[in-house]
């Protein structure tokens, strides 16, 4: 593939931008050149300054390239594939039959730019039995997950391309993206004199320092903002009456919770001058069309849940949904939500089996998973698989997050890479990269066009490695889930084409029990060999495909996939395999979000009582502004523009600041008198660390901020393991979570800053 340019996407966010690259170098192994694919249905043509640096994850130094097994002197041996497999579904297996299913818990399933992995572990999971997994949505988007569902049975999302304004909650979409080619987009958004750009940040982050109305809330103060914005609307009475009479149920029981609240008083808690919150809720209240994005500022904070039930407030009493410039419902691919719309019929989310922790989206809270393991309890899990995850890095409390994981029966971590949870492994089994295999993610959110993107390999895979189809495949044979009898008539059909393959295969597994939880490894066995090359992994993307245009076949219909029966699926299918910068799958009218509302008789429903205690117990105080001990907020894992999760391993790929400094105020560097590049001692009640800091004038006064994906272990050139600033999840606690979905309190950790003598 030397030379030519290979067409591909970024991994580093959930934007997975079109990328084109040239391979080449040291036994054509490396990127080369990378560039925007301006024929990418999202991103055409965008990239930012990050994905330039993925030779850094195509080649770590510390890629694993063989099976190892843990000795008992806790090195690790290189094992054989076979060997592998086997002792690893044998490992599991014995938990199952001494401890039941459940007793296996699953983590991870993909990360910025694999999702087919998690779809290919279903398997697996089912053949163990096993119930209970989480993932990184636990500790951020479940809350806004279960606001949505008690709302409306689903997710939104918003559309900033035309909004009349456009509002970002915690969220720095400068840095962190989020929206599809986000700074051209929020570029236009500043420079036109009819559009408003509000951020809501305690930092002056580079998106708020565009913003027309940067509101610079106290840190963790959000929930008196939201709720004075949410109040003033109420108050003032510029709420969208007709739009709620025909849309909305509950209505009266949400006014009657804001109408006595006082405005200057929460305002006051706020830190944001009254008159300018005024204006802002003015503003919303008037526009045309208004978009909102809440993120990790809130979603990692005190009141999280509370905060997006506010947040959606905002659109819903003003009636900005449905509409261009407003929030939608995308069509998607697989819906990363999970099921919502029994919390939309009423029904009350599933607890942990342990601490009783409401489960949402089918995900045990990451705060929780130590308790869940560590507890002496007959339900605790006793097992855990680990794919394309980091939980001993990115999970609070890293030390708890270690001694849990330690005490399994078995960890098993599937990775490229060995990583901080990888090193706590009993087996570790090898992935092929995100660019030796067919990979795709389920982040498509767009809206009315959406898209979906199977990316094709760029370099061959070294021997060692396998792609997890191939790897859950062979688990699941080894657990004796299917027999070569079981796909006989399949790959008969399949040999055919997929035309004769379909009603075999709707026939013989989807409406078999026993083999339907089989289907996507069922799919890569039998499928998979017909593919064009290198795209095996591919072949669960044939069942989603056929399940989604059965959900949305207008959306599929008006993207040129009509037909009937199973033609639109084919269709789209075949589409996929043979564009390889994306597919546009759905189109959609702007109305079409309604019929996407999962409640019982189509209406929002607005009242969420469950939320109304903690809304009133505002009134009672304001967010402690910090103690003698701990007198700042540190907010833990802020997005740079060389952050990347732990994505990229080598610290050298970051351009700037290698060691990611914690950034303090002018004022309170000048007050504790220390200048810009010295070390100082951070304290949490968890633990105490060395860091650089920077002085920055984003930062407020009492507010300082980590950057995230740091403090990894990497080898050396010199070939010694060497750990690059700070991690910071060292300095969190499991127990700082919000009481409702367990979403974590990372952006508001008491702390403590002291000169080093
Ligand atoms: N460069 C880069 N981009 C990324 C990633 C990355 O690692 N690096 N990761 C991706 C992932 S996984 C995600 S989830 C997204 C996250 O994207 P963001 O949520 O935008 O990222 P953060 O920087 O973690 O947090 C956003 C903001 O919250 C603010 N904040 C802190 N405390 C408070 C508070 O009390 N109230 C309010 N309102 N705001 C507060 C911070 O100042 C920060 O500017 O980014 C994605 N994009
Ligand atoms: N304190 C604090 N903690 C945080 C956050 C924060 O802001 N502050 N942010 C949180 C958020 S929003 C997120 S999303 C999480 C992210 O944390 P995690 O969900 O743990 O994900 P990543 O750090 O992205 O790690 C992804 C892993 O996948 C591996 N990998 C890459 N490609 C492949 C592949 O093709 N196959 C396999 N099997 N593995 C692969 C990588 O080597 C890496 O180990 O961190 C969370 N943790
Ligand atoms: S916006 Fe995200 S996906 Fe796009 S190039 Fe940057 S890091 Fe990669
Ligand atoms: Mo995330």
């Amino acid at each position: 593939m030397s030379g030519s340019w290979e067409k591909t996407a970024c991994i580093l966010c959930e934007c997975n931008c079109g990328l084109e690259v040239q391979i080449g170098g040291p036994g054509n192994q490396h990127f080369t050149r990378i560039r925007g694919d301006k024929a990418h249905p999202s991103s055409k043509g965008y990239a930012c300054e990050k994905p330039h640096r993925l030779d850094y994850y195509q080649n770590d130094p510390d890629r694993l390239t063989a099976p190892l097994r843990r000795k008992d002197d806790g090195t690790f041996e290189e094992i054989d594939w076979d060997t592998a497999i086997r002792e690893v579904a044998a490992r599991l297996a014995a938990v199952r039959d001494e401890h039941g299913g459940e007793a296996i818990f699953y983590y991870g399933g993909g990360g910025q730019g694999n999702h087919l992995p998690g779809a290919y572990s279903t398997a697996t999971r089912r053949t163990l039995g096993s119930r209970y997994r989480s993932s990184a949505l636990a500790q951020e988007k479940t809350g806004e997950f279960w606001v949505g569902g008690r709302l409306m049975g689903n997710m939104t999302r918003a559309d900033f391309e035309h909004c009349e304004v456009g509002i970002f909650i915690g969220k720095n979409p400068w840095q962190s993206h989020g929206l599809p080619r986000a700074r051209v987009t929020l570029k236009e958004m500043a420079k036109d004199p009819n559009r408003t750009m509000v951020v809501i940040d305690p930092r002056r982050t580079e998106t708020a320092a565009m913003a027309d109305i940067h509101l610079q809330v106290k840190p963790g103060a959000d929930a008196w903002l939201l709720a004075a914005l949410v109040a003033i609307l109420v108050q003032e009475d510029r709420i969208n009456h007709a739009w709620i009479a025909e849309h909305v149920d509950g209505v009266q029981d949400v006014l009657a919770e804001f109408r006595e609240i006082s405005v200057a008083a929460y305002c006051e808690v706020s830190g944001v001058p009254e008159e300018l919150v005024r204006e802002t809720a003015r503003r919303i209240g008037t526009a045309e069309s208004v978009a909102i994005f809440e993120d990790l500022g809130i979603q990692m904070n005190k009141h999280s849940t509370l905060n997006s039930y506010l947040n959606k407030l905002l659109w819903v009493l003003t009636g900005n949904f449905a509409k261009r410039g407003a929030q939608y419902v995308p069509a998607p691919i697989v819906a990363i939500t999970g099921k919502l719309d029994k919390l939309g019929a009423g029904v009350e989310a599933k607890r942990s089996p342990v601490v009783g922790d409401r489960i949402i989206s089918g995900l045990t809270p990451c705060n929780s998973i130590p308790d869940e393991i560590l507890t002496d309890h007959p339900k605790r899990y006793r097992a855990m698989i680990v794919e394309s995850g980091n939980p001993a890095h990115s999970v609070a409390d890293s030390q708890r997050m270690r001694e849990a994981l330690r005490s399994l029966d078995t960890l098993v971590v599937i990775d490229i890479a060995m990583t901080e949870t990888a090193r706590l492994a009993d087996y570790i089994l090898p992935a092929a990269t995100q660019y030796e295999k067919a990979e795709a993610t389920f982040f498509n959110f767009e809206f009315p066009e959406n898209y979906f993107h199977v990316r094709h390999p760029v370099f061959e895979a070294p021997d060692g490695v396998l792609p997890e189809a191939e790897i859950h495949a062979r688990l699941c044979e080894e657990l004796g889930a299917y027999t070569d009898e079981d796909l006989e008539p399949l790959r008969a059909a399949a040999k055919l084409g997929r035309a004769a393959l379909l009603p075999v295969f709707f026939g013989n597994v989807l409406s078999n029990p026993k083999l339907a939880p089989l289907a996507p490894v069922i799919l890569y066995r039998v499928l998979g060999p017909h593919l064009p090359d290198g795209l095996a992994s591919a072949a669960v993307v044939w069942g989603l495909v056929h399940q989604a245009a059965r959900a949305n076949p207008g959306s599929l219909r008006r993207a040129g996939f009509d037909g009937d029966g199973f033609e639109p699926a084919e269709k789209l299918f075949d589409a996929i395999l043979g564009s390889p910068s994306g597919v546009v799958f759905a189109v959609d009218e702007q109305d079409e979000s309604w019929a996407r509302i999962h409640t019982p008789n189509g209406k929002i429903q607005a009242s969420i009582p469950d939320l109304f205690d903690e809304l009133r117990s505002l009134a009672d105080g304001s967010e402690s502004a910090g103690d003698a001990t701990f007198p700042f907020v540190l907010s833990a894992g802020e997005r740079r523009s060389f952050t990347a999760n732990t994505i990229l391993r080598d610290p050298e790929w970051r351009k700037k600041d290698p060691e990611g400094s914690l950034r303090i105020s002018p004022q309170d560097a000048a007050r504790l008198g220390i200048a810009d590049g010295v070390h100082v001692r951070l304290t949490t009640k968890r633990a105490s660390v060395e860091v650089a800091i920077s002085v920055s004038g984003m930062m407020q006064p009492g507010h300082v901020s980590l950057p995230n994906g740091l403090g990894l272990d990497h080898t050396s050139n010199g070939g010694d393991r060497v750990q690059t600033g700070v991690a910071p999840n060292e300095l969190t606690a499991s127990e700082d979570r919000d009481w409702l979905a367990g979403t974590p309190w990372h952006k508001h950790v008491p702390a403590r800053i002291e000169a080093l003598a």
